[in-house]
């Protein structure tokens, strides 16, 4: 690793380093109980390398709005900062590959446990305002984003360029952000400036943004096509023939939950209750309730859901489970959202890239004998 990359992940604690050329670093359950993610906590998924943003090439960053648009932007970050409003959105990010590896049979893909999420406070200006000084055409149907880091095997290929259909680039949650939790933007997280397009999946999370390409078509730049960030329209079994065509890119987050406490193996008493608490999310469909059980899921109570903090945040749950006197204790949480989509009680829709898996998360206690 350069010592560009270590410097930049430094501060990082207690995250898992999954291998590979790039940085990619997920976090433990326990260490996501919390209403906000801390920095030093919060998962990294890079497609490529960093670039780096020294003070020297700072000097020279400029965001470009440009494609189908009346005028041309070019601005700098002071200037982006002074020209629009300034707001803060809470909202969780999730990566679509979150949970991959409890697909089975397994999947391509980084093999992803549940913690590719975090919840953090955003803050920066509004895409939509932007796009309105640029003018947008009645051509425009999607956005693409441009970064400056590349493809670690093929430095002339651009590491992830992915984008946002018109309406969500014109929605008002959606952020050019340059802070995260009341702190200038980490270079991991994608200083100077980053897309924070909350209910969608992180890959449209665009970091170290240079360029926003208003489009007359779909984007299709690197990792835009193929199967890249895209679910069958219909069921696919493992092993079987598929068509691309069939294939549909990702615009929502599932309705999904995760314990945060107990961790894994962790021991109780084997009486009495057990408290239980974690998080749950979805994308765009609101989430309005979560189930949660002690004895693998042939008992369920609801849980106490704390009010939203905001309409992308995510909730905290919590339930004191009767301990089941005898047989194995396992700690199950399922959530709801209003549309009544629940969390399967087993694996997610199997899917060749692994995307998107919210099959219920399981925590199994030890007893103290
Ligand atoms: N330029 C760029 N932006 C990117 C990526 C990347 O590799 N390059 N990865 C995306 C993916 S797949 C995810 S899940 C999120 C992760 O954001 P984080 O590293 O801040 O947690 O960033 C997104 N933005
Ligand atoms: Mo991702």
């Amino acid at each position: 690793m350069s010592s560009l990359s270590t410097q930049a992940i430094a501060y990082k604690q207690g995250l898992r380093s999954i291998p590979g050329r790039e940085i990619n670093l997920e976090t433990p359950p326990a260490l996501l109980d919390a209403p906000l993610t801390p920095l030093s906590r919060f998962f990294v998924r890079n497609n490529g390398g960093m670039p780096a943003l020294d003070e020297r090439a700072m000097a020279n960053w400029t965001l470009t709005i440009d494609g189908e648009v009346e005028r041309q932007v070019t601005i700098g970050l002071d200037e982006l900062k002074s020209s629009f409003e300034i707001v803060d959105v809470e909202s969780v990010l999730e990566c679509a590959g979150n949970g991959r590896a409890g697909f089975s049979p397994a999947t391509d893909g980084l093999p992803w446990g549940p913690g590719a999420v975090g919840c953090a406070i955003w803050r920066g200006v509004r895409l939509m305002d932007v796009l309105r000084q640029a003018g947008v055409t009645a051509q425009a149907v999607y956005v693409g984003f441009e970064s400056p880091d590349c493809c670690l095997d093929d430095s002339t290929r651009p590491a992830l360029s992915r984008g946002l259909p018109i309406a969500k680039a014109l929605s008002p949650e959606t952020l050019l952000a340059f802070a995260m939790n009341g702190e200038p933007l980490a270079l991991v997280h994608g200083f100077p400036l980053r897309i924070v397009a909350p209910g969608f999946p992180g890959s449209a999370w665009q970091k170290w943004l240079h360029r926003v390409w208003v489009r007359a078509c779909v984007h299709d730049g690197e990792k835009m096509t193929g199967l890249n960030y895209r679910l069958p329209t219909h069921s696919v079994s493992p092993g079987t023939p598929y068509d691309a065509d069939d294939f549909e890119v990702i615009t929502d987050l599932r309705v999904k939950s995760l314990i945060t406490s107990p961790a894994k193996e962790d021991e109780v008493i084997g009486s009495g209750e057990i408290a239980v608490a974690g998080y749950a999310w979805s994308g765009h469909v609101p989430v309005v309730q979560v189930g949660v059980s002690a004895d693998g899921g042939q008992s369920w109570q609801d849980a106490h859901l704390a009010a939203p903090s905001s309409r992308f945040g995510w909730r905290r749950f919590e339930a004191r489970l009767p301990c089941p006197p005898q047989g194995e204790i396992e700690l199950v949480s399922r959530a709801m959202d209003e549309a009544g989509n629940r969390q399967p009680l087993g694996q997610a829709p199997w899917n060749p890239r692994g995307y998107l898996n919210n099959g219920v998360y399981r925590v199994p206690l030890r007893r103290r004998r």
